[in-house]
C-alpha cells in the first residue's frame, strides 16, 4: 500500500515558517550532562543529546507501540485526515503508517513503562526539573508518516496542560528513526520559555499564530535514532511536514515534579485563549 500524497497538501503552511539552517547545540552522551548544561537549559530552553537509548533498546520501543497498536482501544489514536478511507484495510504495520500520533500506552506494555521510567532519562529529567521525585503526566507517540505527516505548528506545549505557567514542565521527545531536516525533525526557538506564556489560537492546530513567530530564532534539532530533545514547557517549539518517503516517529514523554498541583481549565484558557477548549498537544 502506497500511501504518499501530493506534498502540497500537506505543506499547508508559509515556506518560511521554518529555517533549516541553524542546528542546535548537543551534547553526545547523557553522562556528558552536568551543572553546564542544565544552565544551558535554563538559558535556552533545551538540551539535545545525540545518544539517550542504545539501538536494541530503541527496538524495543518500536515493538512495544506495534503491539499496542495491535490490541484494539488500548491507546488513543488521531490518524492523518487522509487515512480516513484507507485505516479498515490496513494491516498492522500499515496502519503505523497512517497514524499521527497516539497516546497512553505506557501502562500498556512493560517495555514501554521501563521506558518512562528508564533511569538516563530520569537521571536528566530530575536535574532539569530540580526534583527528584517526578511525574510522569503525559506520553504520546508521534508518528509523521512517510510522504504524508503533517506539520505539528509552533506551540507551547504548556498551552495544553492544566498547569500553572512557570512549573517546571520537562518535555523529553525521543526519535525512534532519524529524524531529519527534511522528514520533520524538531525546531525550537531557544529563550522562548524565559518570556511567559502566549495566546495560542486555532488554526492549522491550536498554535501560536504564524505572523507571531520569530523565525530569526529558529534552532533545528536532527537527532538519530536514540538521541532525545529535553525541552522546557514553555519553549516555543514545532515540527515541519514529513516531505520524504522515510518514517520518522518519535516518543514524547512530560515530567513534572511529584506533587505539582494543577489548575482549573479555565484558568489555562484564560491564560492560553479560549480557542482551546478540549485540545490535546
Ligand atoms: O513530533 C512532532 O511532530 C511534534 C511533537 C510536539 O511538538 C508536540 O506534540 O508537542
Amino acid at each position: 500500500m502506497s500511501n504518499a500524497m501530493p506534498i502540497e497538501s500537506v505543506v499547508d503552511y508559509p515556506e518560511d515558517l521554518y529555517r533549516f539552517d541553524r542546528p542546535g547545540r548537543y551534547v553526545d552522551e547523557v553522562d556528558q550532562v552536568t551543572d553546564a548544561e542544565a544552565e544551558q537549559f535554563a538559558d535556552l530552553g533545551y538540551l539535545a543529546v545525540r545518544e539517550v537509548l542504545a539501538a536494541d533498546e530503541v527496538a524495543e520501543v518500536l515493538d512495544g507501540l506495534a503491539e499496542v497498536l495491535a490490541r484494539p482501544g488500548r491507546a488513543l489514536v488521531e490518524y492523518e485526515a487522509w487515512a480516513a478511507d484507507r485505516i479498515e484495510a490496513a494491516s498492522g504495520d500499515e496502519r503505523m503508517d497512517l497514524i499521527r500520533k497516539f497516546m497512553l500506552f505506557v501502562q500498556e506494555d512493560q517495555r514501554l513503562t521501563a521506558l518512562a521510567r528508564h533511569p538516563r532519562i530520569l537521571s536528566v529529567v530530575r536535574r532539569l526539573c530540580g526534583s527528584e521525585d517526578l511525574t510522569m503526566m503525559q506520553d504520546m507517540a508521534l508518528l509523521k508518516p512517510p510522504g504524508g505527516g503533517r506539520e505539528k505548528p509552533w506551540h507551547q506545549d504548556n498551552a495544553y496542560f492544566t498547569l500553572e505557567p512557570g512549573t517546571p514542565i520537562v518535555g523529553v521527545w525521543i526519535a525512534l528513526d532519524d529524524a531529519t531536516a527534511e522528514n520533520g525533525c524538531m525546531h525550537v526557538l531557544p529563550g522562548t520559555h524565559r518570556e511567559g506564556p502566549v495566546v495560542h489560537f486555532k488554526r492549522r492546530d491550536w498554535q501560536v499564530c504564524d505572523d507571531d513567530v520569530d523565525r530569526n530564532r529558529d534552532t533545528m534539532i536532527p537527532l538519530p535514532p536514540g538521541g532525545a530533545l529535553f525541552f522546557h514547557g514553555l519553549l516555543h517549539h514545532g515540527t515541519p511536514a514529513n516531505r520524504t518517503a522515510h518514517r520518522r516517529r518519535a516518543v514524547q514523554l512530560h515530567y513534572v515534579p511529584a506533587g505539582t498541583p494543577n489548575i482549573p481549565d479555565q484558568r489555562r484558557l484564560d491564560i492560553f485563549g479560549s480557542e482551546g477548549k478540549d485540545v490535546s498537544c
